[in-house]
Formats: structure tokens, C-alpha cells, sequence
């Protein structure tokens, strides 16, 4: 079964590239409704953790250097069916496969600098929401 939550992160690339407040227009034209919201920057341990299930994936050091160089935007969103409709709204991890309209296909720019996080999972959402936002910031 579906929950109505799901959890993002706009990425250091987004956040670079002045981005933020397009992708967020996005996210709200889309019907997501923001739950909790902030600017952040993970540390090495955060990332690591975060990740934790990719950590014997070739990538996972490139991965962890990036997401850790600069601020990202960490958010809970809600709206009905809220995972599968953010990973449809972002698009294909690897940008050239991304769909037109996404927001992979108009802000990514590479399979590792792919401008946005969305949970894979209901499960996932709740673990990764919980790990960027306590109870008292979740409105
Ligand atoms: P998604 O973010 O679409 O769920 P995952 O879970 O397969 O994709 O991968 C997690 C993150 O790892 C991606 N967002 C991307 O930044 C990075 N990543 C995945 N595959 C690669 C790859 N082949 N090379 C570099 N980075 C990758």
C-alpha cells in the first residue's frame, strides 16, 4: 500500500546552480504539498549513511564526494501517492533517459550530478525523512 509522503533532496549541483526556486515551482505545480523543508550540508559520516545500501556500488565514493560539497535542500512532500509521483515527476536517473517536462530532463546534468534525490520506497521515504527531520519539524 501507498503512503502520502515521500522525501527529497535538491542537490549540491541544484543548489549551485541556481536552481532552488525553479525546481521548487515544479515541485509545487505537480501538487506536492512541502511538510518539512531545509538547507543543509551533509557530512562524509551523513552521506555515507545515507547511502549506506549503494556502499559496494563503484560509484559510492563519487557519490558521497559530491552530495558532501556543498549545501543541499532536504524536504518531506506530500501529496496521494506521493513516491511514485515524484520519481515519475523527476525522471530517469540518467538524464539522457529522462523524460521531457522532468525535472532530471531540464536541471541533471550527468548520471552522478543528477540534481535530485526521491525515494525509491514508502519504507525508504519514512527512513530517509526521519533521518534529515524530527518530529517537531514536520508540519
Ligand atoms: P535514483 O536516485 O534514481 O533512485 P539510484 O538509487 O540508483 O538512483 O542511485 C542513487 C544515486 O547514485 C543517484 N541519484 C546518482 O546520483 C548516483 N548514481 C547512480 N548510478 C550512478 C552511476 N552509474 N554513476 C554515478 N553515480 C550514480
Amino acid at each position: 500500500m501507498s503512503t502520502n509522503r515521500t522525501f527529497t533532496m535538491l542537490k549540491p549541483d541544484s543548489v549551485e546552480n541556481g536552481h532552488i526556486g525553479a525546481i521548487l515551482e515544479k515541485i509545487n505545480a505537480a501538487g506536492f504539498r512541502i511538510v518539512a523543508m531545509k538547507m543543509t550540508q551533509m557530512t562524509q559520516h551523513d552521506a555515507e549513511a545515507f547511502y549506506a545500501v549503494h556502499n559496494e556500488r563503484p560509484f559510492f565514493g563519487e557519490l558521497v564526494k559530491f552530495m558532501t560539497r556543498g549545501p543541499i535542500v532536504a524536504a518531506i512532500l506530500e501529496k496521494e501517492n506521493a513516491v511514485d509521483d515524484f520519481r515519475t515527476l523527476i525522471g530517469a536517473t540518467n538524464p539522457e533517459d529522462a523524460a521531457e517536462g522532468t525535472i532530471r530532463q531540464l536541471f541533471a546534468t550527468s548520471m552522478g550530478e543528477n540534481a535530485v534525490h526521491g525515494s525509491d520506497s514508502d519504507d525508504n521515504a519514512a527512513i530517509e525523512g526521519a533521518f534529515h527531520f524530527s518530529g517537531r519539524e514536520q508540519f
